[in-house]
Order: structure tokens, then C-alpha cells, then sequence
């Protein structure tokens, strides 16, 4: 029997087309015996709606597929769909799981929340926190979106802060997965992991509240980093908080950003029932973290289900990471003629998506504007190179034409 969980994703293969979808449930309600989900696949998204738990069923007898319809935009690449439910922050041997339980251990008499479903509402991401309509964070190039535009992909833990201050939850620690667009490199990745935390004190001045985050970051970064850490605090600017630091750690000799905090805004404490109120928030990255614990190179290997890798950690320990071995890369350009409103973010993603995790980096290594035809091409790297295994000339030509086809199919002109 399938136990159906909040945030799980499940994939099944359709009897009509023998193509892979997936299911992501997004509410289960076990009162009514009711399950919301939404259906994925790989070029197109279906529409949610709802089902029936039945005992001894599976998914797949259960779901009407005529009641499946094309529906909604949604810019969510499918190896962005695979990551979704994969909860490494929850297992608890992973180094994920291990750099937040430490940070736990800090906040003991702090109410932890873990929400599993990442998708949250625009309303909840930006609009509550006061994000201007016009800020970057926002743009289709940065973020994924579904559902037209009513759902994101929590862009920060922050999405859920004024929800639980609604519900005069005022002290609390709330761990997550993030995504954003990016490029792709050894320390960037679409998802990773943010650990928020907020603290309302009461009726009392900014100088008390600044003085009060200021001392409890300090505390944090000492418990993570030892007693003998260099940091700095530096005025930062978030539409939520006022005023706004960053917190920067100097780690063999390069300062590195951790962490975003800052005075929660009055709108926000007055939105949610709380005027008169005065607190702090921040919120920090693990994978970064993690990267320096266990001495891990590349922030893909988090995503690595290779048992020499996972094998590797263990809950409460902090161990240096082992490579097993470095495999050998290979470069390879692809050069296109570009149009208007392409973005560099659309061909990482396509990259990744047809290149699951086989691509170490992307970059952009040329770009010029024809003067008579007003034409403009970029030409872009691809190192491939994976952290499990040699690849072959073949797979990686292989990838490689897939993304091309992937191009001329859009309308793009390879070179
Ligand atoms: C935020 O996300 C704010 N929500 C933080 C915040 C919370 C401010 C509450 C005030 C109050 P920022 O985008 O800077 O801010 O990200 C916060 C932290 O997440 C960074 O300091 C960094 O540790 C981590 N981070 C951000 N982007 C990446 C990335 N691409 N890869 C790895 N870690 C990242
Ligand atoms: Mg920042």
C-alpha cells in the first residue's frame, strides 16, 4: 500500500504513452480521507485535483486519467521536479541533516518546523514580505513558478515567517529546501537548503533587538565555527528587515557570506496581528556549511545516492570527506545564434536538465553582435565530468546532441 505523504513525489509510467510521470502531493487530509496532487511530466504539467485514498491501491489505480488536462504556465525543468521530496535535510546520516541538527542543538528552546512541500505562494515567497514587484528575486529567469504564477518554488525559508507569526508563533527555527535559478559551478546549485530563524521579544526598541540578534549570531557562529572564529557583521538591505546585516566568516584566509538578518519590518509584524511587537530574523545556507565541515568539493555530491559517498557520514559526526577518485572531465562549445529574450539561465537549465548531474560547469566563453545583421551568438562550455564515473566520448556526444536538438527544436540556430 502507498503511504501518501505531504511533499513525497511519486513516479509512475502511463499505460497510454509508457512515458514517466510524476505525482507530487501537495495536501493530504486525513480527516476527510482526501489527497491533492499534482502531476508532472516532463514536457508539460497537468492539473491538480483531487483524489481518494483507497486501502491496498495503488497511485496508479486510483487516479483518473481523464481528468487530467493541460493546464497553467510553469517554468519548472523536470531535473528540478526529481529534487523535489528527496528531503536530504531529514536524513539523518546526510551532511545536510547533520549541519542542521548542530544548528538545532543551538536553538533548543526554539519551535522547529520542517515543511515539506516547497511549493508556497507567491503571496507567501514575496508579497508578505514586502519584495517589490520589480525586484530581480522575482524575474521567470530566477525563479520557478507554477500554477500561473500562484505558486513558487520557496525562494527562502522567509516564505514561511509571516504564516506562523499569524499564528502568534513567535520564537521558532524553520529548516528547508530552496531553489533558484543559477549557473551551474562547484559551489552553485538550483536547490539548497536554508535554515530561518526568528525571534519576536516584545514591546521593546530596535537598539534592544539589534543588540539581542547581534549576541545570538555571534553565539551561533562560534558554536559552529569555535571560539576562535573571525567574523564580521555588515549592513546589508532586505525589503523585510530593518535595519538588515550579513554575516561573513573568514575561513582559511577568504571571507565567505553565511547569513542574512535584520530587524523584521513593522508592516509585516502589524500584517500579522502584531503592532507593537519587535523582533529578529535571519537566515543561512547549509550547503556552504557543509562544504567546509565534511571538506566536500563540489556541492553536487550532495545530491550523489553513491553509497561511497553517503556511506561516508554519520549522524552527530563531523568526518572528513574521502573522494574516491576524480574522474577525468571533458570540454565541449556549443555556438548559437541567440534572440531576443533569451537568457543564460534558460541554457543552464536545459543543460541540466538533459545532462542530469554529469555537467561540473557552464560558461559563457563568448558573445558578439554581427554589426550588418544585428545577429548575436553566444558560445558557451560545457564541462562534463561526473563524480561517479568515467564517461565515455559516446555519452557525453550523446548529451551533447540532445541539447542541440533541444536548441534547433526552440528555434535556435546552432553554429
Ligand atoms: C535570503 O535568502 C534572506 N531570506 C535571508 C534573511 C532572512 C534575511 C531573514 C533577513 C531576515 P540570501 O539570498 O542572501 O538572503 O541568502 C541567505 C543565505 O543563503 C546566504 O547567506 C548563503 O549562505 C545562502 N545562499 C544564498 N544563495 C546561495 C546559493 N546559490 N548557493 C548556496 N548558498 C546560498
Ligand atoms: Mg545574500
Amino acid at each position: 500500500m502507498v503511504i501518501l505523504q505531504e511533499g513525497q513525489v511519486y513516479k509512475i509510467i502511463t499505460d497510454k504513452t509508457q512515458k514517466s510521470m510524476t505525482f507530487y502531493i501537495t495536501y493530504v487530509d486525513r480527516l476527510k480521507d482526501e489527497v491533492f496532487v499534482k502531476v508532472f511530466s516532463p514536457f508539460s504539467l497537468y492539473e491538480g485535483f483531487r483524489i481518494s485514498t483507497i486501502e491496498n491501491k495503488t497511485l496508479k489505480e486510483i487516479i483518473d486519467f481523464e481528468k487530467i488536462k493541460n493546464f497553467y504556465f510553469e517554468n519548472i525543468p523536470f531535473s528540478i521536479k526529481n529534487k523535489i521530496g528527496k528531503l536530504l535535510y531529514q536524513k539523518e546520516n546526510h551532511p545536510i541533516c547533520i549541519v542542521k541538527n548542530k544548528i538545532n542543538d543551538f536553538f533548543e528552546k526554539y519551535d522547529k518546523f520542517e515543511f515539506q512541500n516547497p511549493m508556497v505562494s507567491v503571496r507567501n515567497n514575496f508579497d508578505n514580505l514586502l519584495i517589490p514587484q520589480n525586484h530581480p528575486g522575482r524575474k521567470e529567469s530566477d525563479t520557478f513558478y507554477s500554477e500561473n504564477k500562484f505558486l513558487v518554488l520557496r525562494t527562502h525559508t522567509t516564505a514561511h515567517q509571516t504564516e506562523l507569526l499569524k499564528k502568534k508563533i513567535t520564537k521558532f527555527i524553520v529548516t528547508g529546501d530552496v531553489y533558484r535559478r543559477d549557473t551551474i559551478d562547484a559551489s552553485h546549485f538550483p536547490v539548497f537548503h536554508q535554515v530561518e530563524g526568528v525571534n519576536v521579544l516584545g514591546s521593546v526598541s530596535d537598539k534592544v533587538v539589534i543588540e539581542h540578534l547581534k549576541d545570538t549570531l555571534s553565539g551561533l557562529i562560534k558554536h559552529l565555527f569555535g571560539n576562535d572564529v573571525k567574523y564580521r557583521f555588515i549592513d546589508e538591505y532586505f525589503p523585510f528587515t530593518n535595519p538588515s546585516f550579513e554575516v561573513v566568516v573568514e575561513y582559511h584566509g577568504i571571507e565567505m557570506e553565511v547569513l542574512g538578518s535584520g530587524v523584521i519590518h513593522k508592516d509585516i509584524m502589524k500584517n500579522c496581528g502584531l503592532e507593537g511587537q519587535n523582533g529578529w530574523a535571519f537566515g543561512m545556507g547549509l550547503e556552504r556549511l557543509a562544504m567546509i565541515f565534511f571538506d566536500i568539493p563540489d556541492i553536487r555530491y550532495f545530491w550523489s545516492e553513491d553509497p561511497r559517498f553517503l556511506s561516508q557520514f554519520k549522524a552527530g559526526e563531523f568526518t572528513k570527506f574521502q573522494p574516491y577518485s576524480k574522474y577525468p572531465s571533458a570540454i565541449r562549445d556549443i555556438s548559437m545564434w541567440i534572440t531576443e529574450g533569451f537568457e543564460d539561465n534558460y541554457f543552464f537549465d536545459l543543460v541540466r536538465d538533459l545532462s542530469e548531474n554529469l555537467v561540473e560547469e557552464v560558461s559563457l566563453t563568448d558573445s558578439f553582435t554581427n554589426p550588418k545583421t544585428n545577429r548575436s551568438s553566444k558560445t558557451f562550455r560545457i564541462k562534463f565530468r561526473s563524480i561517479d564515473k568515467t564517461l565515455t566520448g559516446e555519452e557525453i556526444d550523446k548529451i551533447l546532441n540532445e541539447i542541440k536538438q533541444e536548441l534547433i527544436n526552440k528555434d535556435y540556430e546552432i553554429r
